[in-house]
């Protein structure tokens, strides 16, 4: 088998058109895809799957046609998806640094959630799916997609797709240390993996801040695996001679990423929720079939930092409140996370925003929720623009005028370990209870 890089093999894709990748009688088309938020560790699981899974099924045509002179070479890949629209990637700076950079890899070489509409509804095909990153298909996603054939995931399991294959549902720091896992055993031929590695080891890197949070036992044997893989071959890639595996202490590649991916310049605030963004609907105890619409956008910056760059308080919950209309959403929440260089402390804020009619049930959600995520008042910035409104966070702290029908709060979270992934449970939980 010759060697391939990740480039090669998209380009290979693109190179046909889609209608050859769809079963002929079937009018199936295979898939994978990351979650909705295309955080760079779903879009490094996603291309990783697909690329993996394109080298084993390599394997086995070769293994099946050994000595034969006649190589069948056909094999229908599984195309990775990333799931947003073609026009969010950009507002990834550290996805795009790594495409661009160091893969030489620009938008056209990739397929997007429009293009998985357009399969769908103009050429009226059968979309199976693997899911990475999430284990269960959410909003337009189960529209799109008619069969979960395998789920490769770290959240919380809601366990359905029993039957998929393969189910691998564990706690790890990144979810692309399950794909690496999952295909090292697969592959006999290394050589052709090597490419990927850097890519995953990014997706490592970002989720465990470096290795100082939520390092797992599947990370540390992904990291090994990483570490022997590349040990044995020759890289001429200036950025994968950079990764010092054994040192964690002060790595130049991962401030890269993370540089690029707190990199918010020129954005809105729109834009900064949709740059990490997922979407709930969570039922409510009552018997009426009640349920909440809830947005939760992830933020690496305080919101102190958020409020100062955008015009201050006020304005920043009036365009959340925007955001939270225009979506349709009953509570936009965003979720924010930083170092405090101050006190070199890893920080994580909460702001709510409902439109009042959702008042009560957000304020008995937000109860249920205090002593889970250890809520605290914040600490509101001292600047006295806002001096005269006594922001008692626990309480109701409504702003005047166009955004009287809207009600806010902002949260110290000390619960520094629950992310989103860990919040939304405890939300859906507190409110199917209440
Ligand atoms: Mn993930």
């Amino acid at each position: 088998m010759s060697v391939l890089t990740l480039r090669g093999f998209l380009e290979s894709l693109k190179s046909r058109p889609i209608q050859s990748y769809v079963e002929p009688h079937l009018k199936q088309l295979n898939i994978v895809c990351g979650n909705e938020s295309a955080d760079f560790d779903s879009v490094s699981s996603a291309l990783s799957y697909a690329y993996f899974d394109y080298l084993y099924k390599q394997q086995q045509q070769e293994q099946l046609y050994e000595g034969t002179s006649t190589k069948n070479k056909k094999c229908n890949p599984l195309l990775p998806v990333i799931n947003i629209p073609r026009e969010d990637l950009k507002l990834r700076k550290d996805i795009v640094l790594m495409l661009n950079k160091e893969y030489c890899i620009s938008e056209d070489l990739l397929y997007f959630q429009d293009d998985l509409i357009t399969w769908k509804s103009d050429k009226q095909l059968t979309i199976n799916a693997v899911l990475v990153d999430h284990n269960e298909l959410v909003n337009k996603s189960l529209e799109l997609v008619d069969n979960v054939t395998g789920v490769v995931d770290h959240h919380v399991d809601a366990t359905l797709y029993m039957k998929a294959d393969p189910r691998i549902i564990k706690v790890t720091g990144s979810c692309t240390s399950l794909v690496m896992n999952y295909w090292y055993n697969l592959i006999e031929d290394k050589s052709s993996m090597v490419d990927m590695i850097k890519f995953m080891y990014g997706a490592l890197l970002l989720d465990t801040a470096n290795f100082r949070h939520k390092v797992e036992a599947p990370d540390r044997s992904a990291l090994n695996h990483y570490y022997e893989i590349s040990g044995g071959f020759e890289t001429s890639t200036t950025m994968f001679n950079r990764i010092d595996f054994k040192s964690t202490g002060d790595d130049g590649f991962f401030k890269t990423l993370k540089k690029a991916k707190k990199d918010i310049k020129g954005l809105s605030v729109r834009d900064v929720i949709r740059k990490d963004y997922k979407q709930f609907v969570f039922d409510l105890s009552g018997t009426n079939g009640d349920r909440m619409i809830v947005g939760i956008g992830s933020m690496v910056k305080s919101l102190k930092w958020l409020y100062k760059q955008y015009d201050g308080i006020n304005q920043f919950r009036k365009e959340c409140d925007l955001f939270r209309e225009g979506n349709q959403l009953d509570l936009l929440v965003i979720m924010s996370s930083y170092n405090d260089k101050t006190q070199d402390m890893f920080t994580r804020e909460m702001g709510l925003v409902c439109s009042s009619e959702k008042k009560e049930i957000v304020s008995s959600m937000i109860k249920g929720m205090i002593p889970l995520l250890k809520l605290e008042p914040w600490q509101k910035n001292s600047n006295n623009d806002n001096n005269d409104d006594n922001d008692d966070s626990q309480s109701l702290d409504r702003t005047e005028g166009s955004l009287s029908q809207s009600c806010f709060w902002e949260f110290r979270q000390l619960n520094v370990e629950a992310s989103r992934k860990q919040a939304v449970p405890i939300m859906k939980q507190i409110l199917g209870h209440l």
